[in-house]
């Protein structure tokens, strides 16, 4: 068994839970951050049989679009002026990023 763990748009993740159930995969969806942009991005686990990763990326692939966000630049760790000009930067988001890894057990009590 595998789990892919998937951090995706908040926007998609509606589409995307509806989806991976309709197709009867099983789901769990956590709110997390992400580290560069320190806003909400979900997370979303599927618990799944190796022959079936394909499909589950498939879904993943059909539902999920990229964007682009715009933030802060980050002010850096070492200055000689002393003076920080923040300006803006246009980073792509998404569709997603996915990790695929192994189950050593699977147990449900
Ligand atoms: P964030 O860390 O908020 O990153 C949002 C987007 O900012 C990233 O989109 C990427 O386009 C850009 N970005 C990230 N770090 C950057 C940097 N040091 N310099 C310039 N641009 C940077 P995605 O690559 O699509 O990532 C979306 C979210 O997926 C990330 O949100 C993070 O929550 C997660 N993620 C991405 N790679 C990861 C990894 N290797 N391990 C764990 N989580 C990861």
């Amino acid at each position: 068994m595998k789990l892919v763990i998937a951090i995706v748009q908040d926007e998609d993740t509606g589409r995307l839970v509806d989806e991976l159930m309709k197709n009867k995969f099983g789901v769990t969806k956590l709110a997390s951050t992400g580290g560069f942009l320190k806003s909400g991005n979900t997370t979303i686990i599927v618990g799944v049989e190796k022959e079936k990763i394909d499909d589950v990326i498939e879904i993943i692939r059909s539902t999920c679009k990229s964007r682009k966000r715009v933030t802060t630049s980050p002010a850096p760790t070492t200055w000689s002026s002393g003076v920080y000009t923040p300006y803006s930067v246009e980073v792509q988001v998404g569709g997603a990023t996915i990790f695929v890894v192994d189950v050593d057990k699977y147990e449900k009590l």
